[in-house]
């Protein structure tokens, strides 16, 4: 990959994609194509073909899908499922016809079973029950790494799916219902110090952990991988194993210390009460990440820090 190469990054205006234009502007490359959901519509296998044979992008960062929190995947199990397999079907068959050669699919460490052993390695996946909450856009995302795998196996393309843990920064998603909970609990903790609210509500019972990564550290490593020599890289992507690998940190903490932390960055000194209404979801999914760090990469954003700068780019869009 030059920094001329010609790099599609299909979701680029989402969390990810947007941080991964972010990163490779910052490093140089000039080659940048992306569409809108408005201008193309990825679920439409026929528009997706046309794009892919007129644009012919050489590397293709696949961040486009269907996210959102633990209520939204509980809600709209259907959407979810449907979407994600959609999107990625037609994105790998347009890009398996028109020659892509290196392919880098998103998915999310929801895809593990639910109870395996911490921290996640990488062969865990398939040893296990899912989560409930979120089984149908894990399954959907558990699909997108077979189709990776397959078309490696039965094509000879190198195709690499990487798993980030839950991510969080700039451009997020603050809706109340349907986010993921450090975008919502940066929300209702400002709402509330601005309103004088003395407490807010944390969903379940507080004590599921959660590994957090800075959603321009995972930038960073998904063009680190991309841009791997052909030695290492082919390593990856051989067709005799699953081209996973986790990206995080290998860090966790419990939601309530991490609402304790938001509160400190925000300047809230109220209390939490809890929702048990509301799911925990898996009790805890944090990352193995010594493949990826055996690369020579790790996340360098400490949570403290990563969480100033998604405070600060919060209240910047809010102004
Ligand atoms: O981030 P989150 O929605 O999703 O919730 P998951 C993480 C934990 O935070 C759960 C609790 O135990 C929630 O009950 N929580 C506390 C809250 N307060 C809140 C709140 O105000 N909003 C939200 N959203 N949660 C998602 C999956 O799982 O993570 C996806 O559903 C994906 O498939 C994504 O894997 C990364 O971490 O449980």
């Amino acid at each position: 990959m030059n920094k001329h190469t010609k790099i599609y990054i299909a979701g680029h205006r989402g969390l990810a994609g947007s941080a991964i234009v972010r990163e490779l502007q910052r490093q140089g490359y000039t080659n940048l194509i992306g569409r809108t959901h408005g201008e193309l519509d990825l679920e439409d296998a026929t528009s997706t073909q046309q794009f892919f044979e007129q644009e012919r992008p050489e590397i293709v960062f696949l961040a486009a899908a269907k996210v959102g929190g633990i209520h939204a995947n509980n809600s709209y199990p259907v959407e979810f499922l449907m979407s994600n397999l959609l999107v990625e079907s037609n994105v790998c068959r347009a890009a398996y016809a028109t020659g892509v050669n290196r392919l880098i699919f998103l998915g999310s460490s929801c895809i593990y079973p639910r109870d395996c052993p911490q921290p996640i390695k990488e062969e865990y996946l398939l040893t296990g029950p899912l989560e409930s909450t979120n089984r149908a856009y894990a399954l959907a995302k558990i699909a997108g790494i077979e189709m990776c795998w397959s078309y490696n196996r039965q094509y000879g393309t190198k195709w690499l799916a990487a798993m980030p843990t839950n991510l969080y920064g700039p451009g997020d998603n603050y809706d109340l219902n349907n986010s993921h909970v450090l975008p919502a609990l940066i929300r209702k903790i400002h709402e509330a110090k601005v309103a004088g609210i003395p407490e807010v509500v944390l969903w379940g019972s507080g004590t599921p952990q959660r590994e957090f990564l800075y959603v321009d550290d995972l930038a960073n490593a998904l063009v680190f991988l991309a841009s791997l020599d052909d030695e290492r890289y082919n390593i990856l992507t051989n067709p005799g194993q699953c081209p996973l690998i986790n990206v995080g940190t290998g860090e966790d903490l419990t939601i309530r210390a991490l609402a304790e932390m938001c509160a400190e960055v925000v300047g809230y000194n109220g209390k939490f009460v809890q929702d048990i209404s509301k799911p925990d979801g898996t009790m805890r999914k944090v990352l193995d990440v010594s493949k990826i760090n055996k690369l020579e990469w790790r996340a360098s954003t400490r949570l403290k820090e990563g969480i100033n700068l998604t405070y600060k780019a919060f209240g910047d869009n809010q102004a």
